[in-house]
């Protein structure tokens, strides 16, 4: 079954978030809350532990229909055939990336500013120029957070803004988002919002995704 790629409501894992709880129940959980793809971000495990988690996500998220994106590692995605690959501006680069993966992954790009992300290789390239862009951009922080210590400066909302008036690229919004901003980032012209604790630190994920879900399409007027 060929996965919908969907950015709105893009859940990143950080087991250490969990409180002790099971991160595929949490996933699971996410997913039946609405969460519309799943980004496996575990800076302090193993490559092992790491390719296990990953193996027993990717089965889970077949089941769900919902595609599995790794951070950083390539090599991992590729191990257990993951729907795509995220990497920022200090791991492989972008290009180097989308040669191992080939066309048909989703590869994701973070960037730290505009210039960076008008700089980026674009999706619809020329024929026959051998490139493929990002399918996605990740922008943020877009708001101040705890749960990533070496960000780049906060973009705010109208960094955001700004860069959505210059590209066409989709456009994730990181770093901050709740409920209570999730319509705001839609609304400067994200395609959709990522989290890692106001979903993984949730004591209700489902309900904290369905809400984010509601967010999103309040953001998107179709409330
Ligand atoms: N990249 C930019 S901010 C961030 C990442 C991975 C962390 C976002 O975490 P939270 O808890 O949703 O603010
Ligand atoms: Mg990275």
């Amino acid at each position: 079954m060929s996965k919908k790629r969907d950015y709105s409501v893009y859940l990143v894992t950080d087991r250490p978030l969990c409180a002790g709880r099971d991160l595929l129940r949490i996933i699971e959980e996410a997913v039946a809350g609405g969460a519309t793809i799943v980004q496996l971000r575990e800076k302090d495990a193993t490559a092992r532990e790491f390719f296990e988690l990953a193996r027993a996500a990717k089965d889970l998220l077949d089941r769900l229909g919902v595609p599995l994106i790794i951070n950083d590692r390539v090599d991992v995605a590729l191990a257990v055939d993951a729907d795509g690959v995220h990497v920022g501006q200090k791991d492989l680069p972008y290009a180097e990336v989308r040669k191992m993966v080939g066309p048909h992954k989703i590869v994701g790009l973070s960037v730290d500013t505009v210039e960076q992300a008008l700089s980026v290789p674009d999706l619809e390239v020329v024929p026959g120029d051998g490139g493929f862009g990002p399918d996605y951009l990740g922008v943020g922080p877009v708001f101040p957070t705890n749960t990533k210590k070496d960000t780049s400066e906060v973009w705010g909302l109208d960094k955001l803004a700004e860069l959505r008036r210059q590209t066409h690229q989709k456009l994730v919004g990181i770093g901050g988002v709740y409920v209570g901003n999730a319509a705001d980032v839609i609304r400067a012209g994200a395609d959709g919002v990522a989290v890692v604790s106001a979903i993984c630190a949730a004591e209700s994920p489902k309900q904290a995704t369905e809400e984010l879900a509601a967010a999103v399409m309040l953001g998107r007027g179709l409330e």
